[in-house]
């Protein structure tokens, strides 16, 4: 046992970034110039574009074009049942302190001098791979530890709690919200008949939905969005004391969310969103950063509660249950290849570490049999060896043969107990994993513990602990998912369950898509709040704009000097500057002749290439070009629009005068197609969080804060 911990050890040291890549190296292929191309045997060829054929039809002897084709027909592999679209990145997780350890005997959590190699993939969960980043979904956050003890996984989401309570229901949940069987729609929403109609008739899945509706389903970012393991774990400790326990993660840079209307335009304009800004932040160095937090109960306390610590679909209110942060995760290393990496990256509940362990939460309990299973069919019995998947530290077992087994093992015997005795199971001491010890008893039947039966008091606490603007989404994407139920049966049932939280939502609602308008409350709200459910808890306490996406405006004739000046403010604060001009490419400063040798700066894109909702803010520099600015459409639509988003806008000199014509503009109509009576629903003068000045963007970059 000495001996897996000496070679993982020494894996970590043997590179500067950390022992996961390190063991990647062997398998990256680089693909040069100098390289000369090969059939899958490594046979030189010298033609692949031209099948072997004799002026008529193509000859069967032709190994290089079958191997070509064939190789191609097999590219493919089932993708997830679930979380099928989603992106990932490498980087290391480490331990504050030792703090933890008296709860948990896993170094991972409690070793301060050791670097944990993590990889992480977030995912969408409704939609296939193909879809839309920005839809309206519970986002997956699935982290794997590289340990060396072996590979542990926090298999979460951005959500902490989950529709159901009992894995039997899983199948049920998804093909609900999955795709309609008859005709396959829709992709990537939830905004259809079947799901509205389940979880009307499993009222047990109240909480989630009002997760779900909130702005927390439309993340700004992967990098912006907390974590939760979901599930209720447990740690054991040195002296054998057990924990029940829950993972947090808390991102750096704050909780972020889009607005609906810019979650439906980007989905359009760039389904990879959140994939690249991923990337983007990762390769200028903005490296995301998570807190890893823990809540937890020890053992003799599981009962002391109103609601049962086992149910998943409850929180642990941090009122009752504080946080306590323990470590920190950092993301820095892009894929190199992704179907490699994301696609056959194969995470397992079921895998943990000496000093972490299950509970029985049915929906655990059933997890822990579904991931092992699924990987057996979408990459086979063997899914353990593929790079991205394999520990750092060395497996040794009798686990043999498959479909592509990988490995050759040398001996004569392939069982335990053996006469030769090799390859002996670990003893504890040596620091293998044992199960905690614990008694079962009772009668074996179909059912949940009694509390499992209370399905609406952590509904209303998460919808009261939300600000207005937050409950505001919330009831328009209510209104939203259930305008696009057609079936009466559906939207009127579910506008039932919503009473049940809180009448004035479930008026709202009714009112909005034709339902039941209820008089009373079924339930009576009881006003209780959490702080920690908020997503304006989490701002960071030094405002920052790392990592953000900073538009400047630019036409022929601005001032050079102040845009080099902007660009360096912005990057100076980690965040990204994109120049967008008439043209990609040069656009000229006043005073430089068009298309003059060495004059000009390089614009990213043209106006008509990106929109503002890709963006976290823009300024427009001085100059002479605001008059052409002003002339563009396109460019008053970007400004428009970024102000109705609430973005934040900085102007300098001239353009100040752009930026109050372009939003200033007194009655901007539109007829709300639901009410013929009501002529006038919005204009862009009312929104009044938005702001225009020099100061903020160009006296000091690093204090402009986003929203
Ligand atoms: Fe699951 C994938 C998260 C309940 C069965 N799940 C999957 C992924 C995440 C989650 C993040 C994607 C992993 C990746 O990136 O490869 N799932 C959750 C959470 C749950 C949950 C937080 C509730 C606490 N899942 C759940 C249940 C079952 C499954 C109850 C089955 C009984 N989940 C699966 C799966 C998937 C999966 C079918 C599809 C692909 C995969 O496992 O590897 O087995």
């Amino acid at each position: 046992m000495s001996s897996i911990t000496t070679a993982a050890k020494q894996a970590v040291s043997s590179t500067t970034d950390n022992a996961k890549m390190a063991s990647l190296t062997q398998f990256r292929v680089e693909c040069g110039p100098s390289q000369r191309m090969t059939t899958d045997q490594g046979l030189h060829v010298a033609d692949t574009d031209n099948c072997n054929s004799s002026v008529g039809p193509a000859l069967l002897e032709d190994q290089i074009a079958r191997e070509k084709i064939m190789r191609f027909d097999h590219e493919r592999i089932p993708e997830r049942v679930v979380h099928a679209r989603g992106a990932g990145a490498h980087g290391y997780f480490k331990a504050y302190d030792s703090s933890a350890e008296q709860w948990t005997k896993a170094k991972v959590l409690m070793d301060p001098s050791r670097t944990t190699p993590v990889f992480v993939r977030f995912s969408t969960v409704q939609g296939s791979r193909g879809s839309a980043d920005t839809v309206r979904d519970v986002r997956g956050f699935a982290v794997k530890f590289y340990t060396e003890e072996g590979n542990w996984d926090i298999v979460g989401n951005n959500i902490p709690v989950f529709f159901i309570q009992d894995a039997i229901k899983f199948p049920d949940i998804i093909h609900a919200v999955k795709p309609e069987p008859h005709n396959e729609v829709p992709t990537g929403q939830s905004a259809h008949n079947n799901f509205w109609d389940f979880v009307g008739l499993q009222p047990e899945s109240a909480h989630m939905i009002m997760w779900v509706m909130s702005d927390r389903a439309i993340p700004r970012s992967f990098r912006m969005m907390q974590g939760f393991g979901v599930n209720t774990y447990t740690l054991l400790n040195a002296a054998g004391e057990k924990h029940f326990v829950k993972f947090h993660w808390i991102p750096e840079l704050g909780v972020h969310s889009l607005l609906w209307d810019e979650a439906l335009k980007i989905a359009g304009q760039d389904p990879d969103f959140h994939r690249k800004d991923l990337n983007e932040a990762i390769q200028s160095g903005a490296y995301p950063k998570w807190r890893l937090a823990i809540q937890v109960i020890p053992e003799k306390d599981e009962h002391n509660f109103d609601f049962d610590i086992l149910d998943a679909t409850k929180i642990w209110p941090e009122e009752l249950v504080p946080l306590h942060f323990v470590g920190e995760m950092v993301l820095n290393q892009v894929v190199a290849e992704f179907f490699s990496e994301v696609e056959q990256v194969a995470f397992c509940t079921s895998n943990v570490v000496p000093g972490i362990g299950f509970s029985d939460d049915p929906l655990l309990q059933g997890r822990n049999f579904s991931y092992f299973d699924t990987q057996l069919s979408r990459l086979g019995v063997n899914w353990q060896q593929i790079p991205v998947n394999r520990p750092v530290c060395p497996v040794m077992n009798f686990q043999r043969d498959g479909q592509m087994q990988m490995k050759i093992h040398k001996g004569t015997v392939n069982y335990w107990p053996n006469r030769q005795e090799v390859v002996q199971p670990a003893a504890v001491s040596e620091g293998s994993y044992h199960d905690h010890v614990r008694n079962i008893s009772g009668m074996a039947q179909r059912m949940r513990g009694p509390k499992f039966n209370e399905h609406y008091s952590q509904a209303q606490l998460f919808y009261n602990s939300l600000s207005p603007t937050e409950q505001t989404h919330l009831q328009s994407a209510l209104a939203f998912e259930l305008s696009h139920c057609k079936d009466p049966v559906v939207y009127r049932n579910y506008i039932n369950v919503l009473n049940n939280i809180d009448n004035k939502l479930a008026k709202y609602v009714a009112v909005a898509v034709g339902g039941d308008v209820p008089d009373a409350s079924a339930k009576g709200n009881q006003g209780h709040k959490s702080a920690g459910l908020s997503q304006a808890y989490y701002a960071p306490k030094e405002p920052t704009i790392k990592g953000r996406r900073i538009a400047i405006l630019l036409a022929d004739g601005f001032d050079k000097a102040e845009v080099v000046a902007i660009k360096t403010l912005i990057v100076s604060a980690s965040a990204n500057a994109f120049v967008i001009g008439p043209r990609r490419g040069k656009v000229y400063a006043a005073g430089e002749k068009i298309g003059a040798e060495g004059g000009g700066i390089d614009a990213d894109h043209h106006l008509e290439g990106q929109r503002s909702t890709l963006f976290d803010a823009l300024i427009i520099p001085s100059g002479e070009h605001v008059a052409l600015l002003m002339k563009s459409g396109r460019a008053v639509h970007w400004l428009r629009e970024a102000f109705g988003h609430c973005k934040a806008i900085g102007a300098v000199g001239e353009a100040i005068l752009l930026v109050q014509q372009a939003i200033n503009l007194p009655e901007v109509q539109y007829a709300d197609p639901t009410d013929s009576s009501t002529e006038v629903v919005a204009s862009y003068s009312v929104v009044t969080t938005a702001y225009y000045g020099v100061s903020t963007a160009i006296g000091d970059a690093s204090k402009m804060t986003l929203s």
